[in-house]
């Protein structure tokens, strides 16, 4: 038999099989990964075939993963914990009001996301406060940023309900996880998206942050339109990538596009001539933004490692 994990306790995992029960499982005797060192070798979103054992559940196989998202464990250093397994996609809320976002923490979002493989939709919501022409302005320039690098953007408003269908037909068939600074209207969106879902996912965050565990465990969701979305409950973003210092340019997808033109092959995009990437942010084809936050990543860390911070 064969099914999804959409809860995981490290010694518990929730299955729903394919044909359609929820089934506690447990997995069979010792069970390793090649090449990662997690403390959990199953996580939500992983395919998994099992058998039963009474009515339990016991996992022998995982399907391969097309991604995962980790962090490092607290108390053991060289292990990490996977969070999710086969996200389709993130999508990250910003509000340039209420609060206000900055594009150095989507910038430093983004990288990881990129690292991680995993696309990413930016929605910007409570557009219904965004009134007077300076703020109109502003959403013009985050727009026109985020389009040079290639990513989906929507306007939103939970509020008045504009753009809440196209999140919906993005959702359809997928696996999301929502991501975002503290009250830019993450649960506001899921309740609007299905009223049903939103009272268990605050149930479990609310129990999570009161609990005493220091690990937090995520949880797939189903939605009534055939969405599925990853809780977790914790996570505010993925500062937990470590990249190499001169592979950085490769996570923003602009850079990345131009790199090959560069005179040098090692070019690190700051002091070399005949740059492609400083030639396109002259051309205004590389928002400056974008290339500003490149350097600080770049320059944020001696010991040739990238590792985002504050998030
Ligand atoms: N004006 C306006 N307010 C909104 C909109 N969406 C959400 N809000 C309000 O913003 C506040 C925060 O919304 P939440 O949905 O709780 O935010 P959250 O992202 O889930 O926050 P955390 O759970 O703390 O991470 C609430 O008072 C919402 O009513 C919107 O589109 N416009
Ligand atoms: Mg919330
Ligand atoms: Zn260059």
């Amino acid at each position: 038999m064969e099914g999804l994990v959409v809860k995981s306790t490290g010694s518990w995992y929730e299955i729903m099989s394919d044909s359609g029960n929820r089934i506690q499982a447990r997995l069979k005797g010792k069970f390793r990964i090649k090449g990662l060192k997690s403390t959990n070798p199953v996580s939500v979103g992983d395919r998994v075939a099992f058998e039963m054992e009474g009515d339990e559940g016991v996992i022998f196989k995982i399907a391969e993963r097309k991604n995962y998202i980790i962090r490092k464990s607290i108390n053991l250093s060289k292990q990490v914990q996977i969070i999710a397994a086969n996200v389709d996609q993130l999508f990250l809320m910003i509000t340039l009001k209420n609060p206000k976002t900055f594009m150095g923490f989507v910038d430093r979002f983004l990288v990881g996301a990129e690292a991680y493989r995993i696309p990413v939709v930016l929605l910007y919501n409570k557009m219904d406060l965004l009134k007077s022409e300076v703020e109109k302005e502003e959403v013009e320039n985050w727009k026109l940023t985020y389009d040079l690098a290639g990513y989906h953007q929507i306007e939103l408003s939970v509020k008045d309900g504009r753009g809440i269908e196209k999140v919906r037909e993005l959702m359809k068939n997928k696996v999301s996880i929502f991501s975002g600074h503290s009250g830019v209207g993450k649960s506001s969106l899921i309740n609007a998206l299905d009223p049903k879902l939103d009272l268990r996912v605050n149930q479990i965050s609310a129990s999570h942050q009161s609990g005493k565990h220091t690990t937090t465990f995520a949880e797939l969701f189903e939605l009534d339109f055939g969405a599925k979305i990853i809780d977790t409950p914790g996570i505010k973003g993925y500062g937990n990538v470590e990249l190499e210092k001169a592979h950085l340019a490769h996570y923003f997808p602009e850079m990345r596009l131009r790199m090959n033109d560069c005179k040098f092959a090692d070019c690190a995009h700051i002091n070399e001539p005949k740059c492609a990437i400083k030639e396109a942010m002259v051309e205004g084809e590389i928002a400056e933004s974008r290339y500003f936050n490149y350097l600080s990543m770049y320059e944020q860390d001696e010991n040739e490692t990238y590792r985002p911070k504050g998030y």
